[in-house]
């Protein structure tokens, strides 16, 4: 496919309510939108790099960097045959600033899929049509209020509560919700926001049934990690510290977590979030899909690569309305009342961009053309 045109758009949109964790708290969310035009095909991918390098040392201007001066001038006006040549051209010389490369992968995908008129969810090697999902909630300001929050959300159908933690602000949660809540799915996302000396915190939380804590410890750790799961019943996910195959591999052999979470944003793609899927399964490891806050592009990314066999827990992959008043794509995505999501059939991402929504969230933009 010859790739005529890329284009790159900074977008921001107002969260439906502020989203507090132990990074900070966000009140919108700022990513990249790329669309890249072959011909009459439109491929679409959103990097989710965000305004701040709380979460990931990539933001929305290091990745723009990248994409504009190194990734897109290896494929703009050459005729590729696949993701994979795009990507040997695109990403071997450029060291990590894997969001960044995640974006672009994600419209390549999306413009091969539709160019063979299959879904994203196919190509990839989707295995079912309804993914399991859950909702990822931020610190409240009570316990009481906490509870409420799970509440509306449970009556929508969410299978899996993940509450976000922080020191001063956890035990006594978990606490609470297991109270008014025996057996609901539980976990806990702490964002690197302790120490191995916290450990008896950790050891207490062993005792609440939690489905697993996430990220624990330092932002790059493993080794902490795996002293950590030693002492543990409940099973530790790594986020943060996994960014390939590799990590992966380390991870599983040092004992440092039992289940895997995958976001292709932070591994660097779709095609590297299947190399790790397909490792885990030899490995007997469950994987779930975890979430960036993502427009209806980047969700449509992530229901279509959760909807892979090994995706075996629910993912952070929530209703549109759950993050913004209005989408960005038609239709927008819903939860079932029993808990799933409807993985989409059209070609490609199998839904459609609103131009004029897109319009509105776009706070600049910029084209690339063969030869300019
Ligand atoms: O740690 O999983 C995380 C959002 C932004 C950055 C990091 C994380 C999150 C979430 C939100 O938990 C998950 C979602 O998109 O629903
Ligand atoms: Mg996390």
């Amino acid at each position: 496919m010859l790739i005529n045109r890329i284009e790159l758009r900074h977008i921001k949109m107002e969260l439906v309510s502020p989203f507090v964790t132990s990074m900070g708290t966000e009140y919108d969310e700022e990513h990249i939108i790329i669309r890249i035009d072959s011909n009459s095909i439109t491929g679409w991918g959103e990097c989710v790099a965000e305004g701040t390098p709380f979460y990931s040392y990539e933001t929305v201007q290091t990745a723009w960097h990248i994409l504009q001066d190194f990734l897109i001038p290896s494929i703009i006006g050459k005729e590729i045959s696949s993701v994979g040549e795009a990507i040997a051209l695109t990403n071997t010389k450029v060291r990590g600033h894997r969001m960044a490369k995640a974006g672009l992968e994600a419209a390549l995908w999306d413009l091969f899929a539709k160019s063979k008129g299959i879904s994203l969810s196919k190509i990839l090697g989707g295995a079912r049509n309804k993914i399991d999902v859950g909702v990822s909630i931020g610190i409240q300001p009570s316990e009481s209020e906490l509870i409420k929050k799970v509440g509306d959300y449970l009556k929508e159908g969410y299978k899996r509560i993940k509450i976000k933690i922080s020191p001063g602000r956890d035990i006594q949660y978990v606490r609470a919700l297991r109270k008014e809540y025996p057996d609901i799915l539980l976990q806990v996302d702490a964002n690197s926001a302790y120490k191995l000396e916290n450990i008896s915190l950790f050891k207490e939380m062993d005792n609440y049934d939690l489905l697993l804590i996430e990220q624990p410890l330092g932002y790059e750790d493993i080794y902490d990690h795996s002293k950590l799961q030693r002492e543990l019943k409940t099973p530790i996910s790594l986020d943060e510290s996994i960014h390939s195959l590799d990590d992966t591999r380390a991870a599983i052999e040092l004992g440092s977590c039992r289940i895997i979470n995958i976001k292709p944003g932070r591994v660097g793609g779709f095609t590297e979030s299947k190399l790790i899927h397909d490792y885990c399964v030899s490995e007997n490891i469950p994987v779930w899909h975890g979430g960036m806050l993502e427009s209806g592009i980047g969700r449509a990314g992530n229901v279509a690569l959760a909807s892979l066999p090994n995706f075996s827990l629910p993912g952070d992959i929530s209703a549109s309305k759950r993050y913004y008043k209005e989408d960005i794509v038609e239709p927008e995505f819903l939860v079932n009342p029993d808990g799933t999501m409807d993985v989409p059939i059209n070609p490609g991402i199998g839904v459609e961009v609103n131009l004029k929504r897109l319009d509105k969230v776009t706070v600049h933009i910029k084209e690339f053309k063969a030869g300019k």
